[in-house]
């Protein structure tokens, strides 16, 4: 029998990318996606044939109840949230909702669901959970680089949130013996990364000027630095968590450091332009609290899991920028939120 993964987040980066690499194992696989005439879910289903669709929120109990009882997954991927930082703070009480209290109803549907009580249950036979934590619970760094053990100090409601998603699936896995883990994750982008994040602002931003589609590029605090990976590189470290012998938490991502100035400058080197003459910094784009740098220390996964990244950041650079000049190319409005 092919074994069955829940994915929330379907119609997102990670969400699609987690769903090919499990298909590719042979994964029978779900989505979860919310919404009566969600235009993201007919992207996805073009994409990703292959998924089958349940319905479903995390604002919503019930509706989680009711997706797990109808796939009976052997793992569940929970990477939905609000997952813009800005937005955090624009929608602090939304953000909470979704992306903190969204893992307290899932951990919540899996364990009514699986007749998990105190004092833990079986190993055999449970539902294997995964949290999308992040870096940005790291926030303002305590030491460099980041480990399992750094403290949190996050610098956003968005990290906030995660770090109540955070502790409390380590809670349900000390608790009810849950075999509940999270991955700190670090930036991880891609040619289906949302517009609104930096790499594809600035890939995207690139494509345009190249291609006389515009004339210059509003960016916020180019002194940033932040540890970029390629996401298709992170899903698979997300499913090895969830085929270790023991549950544990561990941080996934490169190593280095990038600040936005070189992201920048890659990128339309990439293009054969020169950054200085098109690139504007606005203030209105600056945060009310920055994350200055993050730089992940990944040696428990390599260690643990054997994950390795495949993607230098010059080539995750390039490889967007060339994903945006052949998707500007043929027309394709970015708008419209196709992926390419
Ligand atoms: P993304 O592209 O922004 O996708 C977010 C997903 O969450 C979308 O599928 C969205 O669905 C879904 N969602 C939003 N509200 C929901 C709700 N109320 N109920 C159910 N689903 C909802 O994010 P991503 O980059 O793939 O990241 C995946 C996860 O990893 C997120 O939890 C993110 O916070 C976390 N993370 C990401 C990174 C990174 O660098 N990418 C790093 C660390 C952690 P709709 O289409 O319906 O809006
Ligand atoms: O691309 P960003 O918006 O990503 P951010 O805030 O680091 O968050 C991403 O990574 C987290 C993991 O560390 C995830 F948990 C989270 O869900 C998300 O995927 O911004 C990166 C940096 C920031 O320091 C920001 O201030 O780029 C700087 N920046 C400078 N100008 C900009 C801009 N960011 C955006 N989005 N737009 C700008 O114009």
């Amino acid at each position: 029998m092919a074994r069955r993964a829940l994915i929330t987040g379907i119609t997102g980066q990670d969400g699609s990318y987690l769903a090919e690499h499990l298909l590719e194992q042979g994964y029978e696989v779900w989505g979860l996606a919310r919404g009566q005439a969600n235009p993201r879910v007919s992207r996805m289903r073009k994409l990703l044939s292959d998924v089958q669709v349940v319905r479903g929120d995390l604002l919503d109990q019930g509706s989680l109840i009711s997706a797990v009882e109808r796939v009976q997954p052997d793992e569940v991927y929970n990477l939905g949230a609000i997952s813009f930082v800005p937005m955090s703070w624009e929608q602090a009480e939304l953000t909470a909702e979704v992306t903190g209290m969204g893992v307290l109803r899932m951990l919540e549907a899996i364990r009514v669901c699986s007749g998990v009580s105190r004092g833990g249950s079986s190993a055999s036979g449970q539902i294997r959970f995964y949290q999308a934590s992040s870096s940005e619970m790291f926030g303002q760094v305590s030491e460099t680089p980041q480990t399992e053990r750094t403290a949190f100090h996050p610098r956003s409601p968005y990290g906030v949130a995660k770090a109540y998603g955070h502790f409390l699936t380590q809670n349900y896995r000390e608790s009810y013996g849950m075999f509940a883990v999270s991955g700190i994750l670090f930036n991880h982008e891609s040619p289906r990364r949302g517009a609104e994040f930096v790499t594809r602002k600035v890939s995207l931003g690139v494509a345009r000027i190249k291609l006389g589609l515009a004339t210059e590029l509003r960016l916020g605090n180019l002194e940033a630095r932040r540890d970029w990976g390629f996401a298709g590189d992170y899903v698979k470290a997300m499913h090895l968590m969830l085929q270790a012998a023991n549950p544990e938490d561990y941080v996934i991502g490169t190593g280095r450091m990038k600040s936005v100035r070189e992201l920048v400058e890659a990128a339309f080197a990439a293009a054969g332009l020169d950054w200085e003459r098109y690139v504007v910094t606005d203030q209105t784009l600056h945060r009310p609290a920055e994350v200055d740098l993050l730089c992940a220390d990944p040696k428990k996964a390599r260690a643990q899991l054997g994950w390795e990244p495949s993607v230098s950041f010059d080539e995750l650079v390039a490889m967007m920028v060339e994903s945006d000049l052949r998707l500007l190319s043929d027309g394709a409005d970015p708008d419209d939120d196709s992926w390419p």
